[in-house]
Order: structure tokens, then C-alpha cells, then sequence
């Protein structure tokens, strides 16, 4: 062993150890609105760093291919545990890297190359791997796709019945990524069963507030459920998978050894501990503050002028129409434009745009994060209008400095993993971006 195997990351890798407190600094002193994104916990952090990263796992509790793997078992079977009693669930698989993993993990269970699937169409909303052509999903199914009306901009469930009875899936796959609106998902699943396909829902976004019971559950009407865990269920980057007792060993075999190796125990040991957060009471009041948050955030955007797609929000996210017909600014130029005033979103499509992925009408922005900051309404409307004024006046310097200002005092009122940086406060990612 050398003789830095016990050093501290700033003495051994200064450069690495700069760039985690640099961005330590950009996560607390700015305002985080990407809507995938979130805040873990002190525990879940520690953690995400513990010994576990060292330990091979292959196999599941009590079934391992490697020793030394009696507390390996105590933290799987935990987050296995409280994940089914989370989301009332007959089965839990917590050892997928990703979400993109799950759903990989899922198709494998229970498709056959070249089976035909339906899934929500990447620009309404849904996700790559839900079907998009350069995907896994797109390269190895027969892809048929369904998405919102134009008028309501909400999901046309007639329009997704006949696309069902047109096309005859094998499986069809709702959830999405960039959707405002409650899902109803008794409606897919009467849609699938009247023509023989399964479903698999992906919740990644809207897990939190499913398993807060303030989102109706795919778990009745789904054959599959995935998700992510680090978005709205505030655990490390990861993935998970909730099936029926019948599909459990299909799906169990498909994660390993079908599509991953050695499961990241120090990952699912963070789940454990996630899971556990979203078990207690005050989880609930997290995710209904989330979703007043989003109404107070929607309804001042909408009061300032700007449009959001489908007219609102019911959930923990929204995408502003910034292009408005040729009238405003693209998705590129407000990501860009907030980031300059230390407020982060990400450009989106919106449904039936004209503009390139790249370019894009939208941007999507979401409450989760600042939401366990402690923000409620009074800041959201107060972001509401810091966000309306720059995407109005995206040029002049004035309105940017005078936002920046608000984002700094915004911001260190409510202090964000202050203990984690280095005491020596060389490094300032704010003042240096
Ligand atoms: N990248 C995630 C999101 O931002 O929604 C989906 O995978």
C-alpha cells in the first residue's frame, strides 16, 4: 500500500478535488431547474462512498457467484424490501445501473427481437428509450409511436386505442420525460388489454409523487414498472424495476446476467438508504410542496406572459413555449441565457416543433430540487418572474445582472451541502463561470 492510500482527495488529486468543490459551489449558488435533477441527503451521500464500491455481488441475495457477501445481502434485500413496500410491488430488482438499464433489462424479460412495441413519441414527451430509431429500443423492435393531441397537447388516449388496434403491439410503453399532466394509466392498461399487448410504465420522473400517492400507480395496471431512482425519489444515480410474481424470474435473469455483471452494491446500499427516506412522513410532504411549488411556479410564468405547453402543470414539471411561433427566443438561446444568470434548465422540444432537437421551441423546468432546498411558493414566483424577465430582455445586461444578484441572495438563504467544501475557499465556480 503507498503512502497516500489514507491521504485526503485534495493532497492525492488536487485537480479532481477543485472540480468536486467547484461544482459543490455551482449546485448551492445557483438555482437547479432541470426537472430530472435533485439533492441527495447527507446519507445517501455517505453512503453512495462507502467500502461496498469495493465488493463484487454477482447473483441476489443468498444466490451470489462471489463470498463475502453477507452485508452485501443485508443492504440489497433491504432496498428490495423497502422498494416493494414503497410502491406495493409483488417483486424488486434494485441492481440496474440506469433507468435505460431497467427498460433494457425489461425488453429483454419479455420481448423477442423484432417484436413489435408502442411507445410515446420522444418529442411529446417520451424517451429515448421508449422506442427513438438510434436507441436499443428503435435498432432491435418494430416501432409504432402515439403522442398528445395538438389541440390539448395532453395524451390522446382514442388516438393511442386505434394506433394499438392498427399496429397489434407486443408491448406498449407509457411514462415520459419531458410531460406535464397526470397520466392515467387504468386507460393504457384497458387499451392494452383489449388488444392482447402488456405495458411497461416508466415512472422515472413521477416516481416520488406515485410513491407518495400523489400520482395514481402504474403498479395495478402494468405488468412492468421502471424508474430511476435519483430524480423525484431522491436516491443515487440508478435504476430500479417493480414487476408481477410471475415475470420476477424473467426479469431478475435479464438484469444479470442478461444485460449487466457485478451490481454496484455501494449504489444500492444509497437506494436502501433512499428508500428509507421516502418511507417516513415528511417524504409526503415533500412531494405535495413539490407539486404546489410547480402550480405556484406555472401559474406566475403564466401571469408573465409566457405559455406553457398544455396550459399548466399537474406534476413537478413544465416546458415554457419560449419560441412562441417565431415571436420569442429557441430553447438553445433561454438555456444559455439562464445559465449566464446562474439559473439551470435544459432546452426541450415541444410537441409539433419546428425547431431541431438541438435548437428546440422549449425549455423544461422542474421544482424537485429547489423544493428540497426548502423553497416554497413565495420563491417560485419570485423565479417565475427572474426567468420571465431574462427570456423578455435576453440581451441586456441589466436584467442579467439584476437576476444574478437575486440568484445570490436567493440562494444563500437557503444553503446547500456548506459543509462539504473545502475550508481553504481558493476555488469559486460562480465568480470564475
Ligand atoms: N435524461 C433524463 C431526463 O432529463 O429526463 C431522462 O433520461
Amino acid at each position: 500500500m503507498n503512502n497516500l492510500f489514507n491521504a485526503n482527495l485534495a493532497e492525492v488529486d488536487p485537480i479532481v478535488a477543485e472540480a468536486i468543490d467547484n461544482e459543490t459551489r455551482r449546485q448551492s449558488g445557483g438555482l437547479e431547474l432541470i426537472a430530472s435533477e435533485n439533492f441527495v441527503s447527507e446519507a445517501v451521500l455517505q453512503a453512495m462512498g462507502s467500502v461496498f464500491t469495493n465488493k463484487y455481488a454477482e447473483g441476489y441475495p443468498k444466490k451470489r457467484y462471489y463470498g463475502g457477501c453477507e452485508f452485501a445481502d443485508v443492504v440489497e434485500q433491504l432496498a428490495i424490501d423497502r422498494a416493494k413496500e414503497i410502491f406495493g410491488a409483488e417483486h424488486a430488482n434494485v441492481q440496474p445501473h440506469s433507468g435505460a438499464q431497467a427498460n433494457m433489462s425489461v425488453f429483454l424479460a419479455a420481448l423477442q427481437h423484432g417484436d413489435k412495441i408502442l411507445g410515446m413519441n420522444l418529442s411529446h414527451g417520451g424517451h429515448l428509450t421508449h422506442g427513438h430509431p438510434m436507441n436499443f429500443s428503435g435498432i432491435n423492435f418494430e416501432v409504432s409511436d402515439y403522442g398528445v393531441s395538438k389541440e390539448t397537447e395532453q395524451i390522446d388516449y382514442d388516438a393511442l386505442q386505434a394506433k394499438a388496434e392498427e399496429t397489434r403491439p407486443k408491448m406498449i410503453i407509457c411514462g415520459a420525460s419531458a410531460y406535464p399532466r397526470t397520466i392515467d394509466f387504468a386507460r393504457i392498461g384497458e387499451i392494452a388489454r383489449s388488444v392482447g399487448a402488456s405495458i411497461m410504465a416508466d415512472i422515472a420522473h413521477i416516481a416520488g409523487m406515485v410513491a407518495a400517492g400523489l400520482h395514481p400507480s402504474p403498479v395495478p395496471h402494468c405488468e412492468f414498472v421502471t424508474t430511476t431512482t435519483h430524480k423525484t425519489l431522491r436516491g443515487p444515480r440508478g435504476g430500479l424495476i417493480l414487476c408481477r410474481e410471475e415475470f420476477s424470474k424473467a426479469v431478475d435473469k435479464a438484469v444479470f446476467p442478461g444485460v449487466q455483471g457485478g451490481p454496484l452494491v455501494h449504489i444500492i446500499s444509497a437506494k436502501a438508504v433512499a428508500f428509507g427516506e421516502a418511507l417516513r412522513e415528511d417524504f409526503k410532504a415533500y412531494q405535495q410542496q413539490i407539486l404546489d411549488n410547480a402550480q405556484a411556479l406555472a401559474n406566475e410564468l403564466t401571469a408573465n406572459g409566457l405559455r406553457l405547453v398544455s396550459g399548466g402543470t399537474d406534476n413537478h414539471l413544465m416546458l415554457i413555449d419560449v419560441f412562441d411561433g417565431g415571436k420569442g427566443i429557441t430553447g438553445k438561446v433561454a438555456e444559455k441565457v439562464l445559465d449566464e444568470v446562474h439559473i439551470t434548465v435544459n432546452k426541450n422540444t415541444i410537441p409539433f416543433d419546428t425547431n431541431s432537437p438541438f435548437v428546440a421551441s422549449g425549455i423544461r423546468i422542474g421544482t424537485p430540487a429547489l423544493t428540497t432546498r426548502g423553497m416554497k411558493e413565495d420563491e417560485m414566483r419570485q423565479i417565475a418572474r427572474l426567468i420571465a424577465s431574462v427570456i423578455r430582455e435576453p440581451e441586456s445586461e441589466d436584467v442579467k445582472s439584476r437576476v444574478k444578484r437575486e440568484v445570490a441572495e436567493l440562494t444563500a438563504r437557503f444553503p446547500l451541502y456548506a459543509h462539504r467544501l473545502s475550508a481553504d475557499g481558493k476555488t469559486d465556480a460562480l465568480s470564475a463561470g
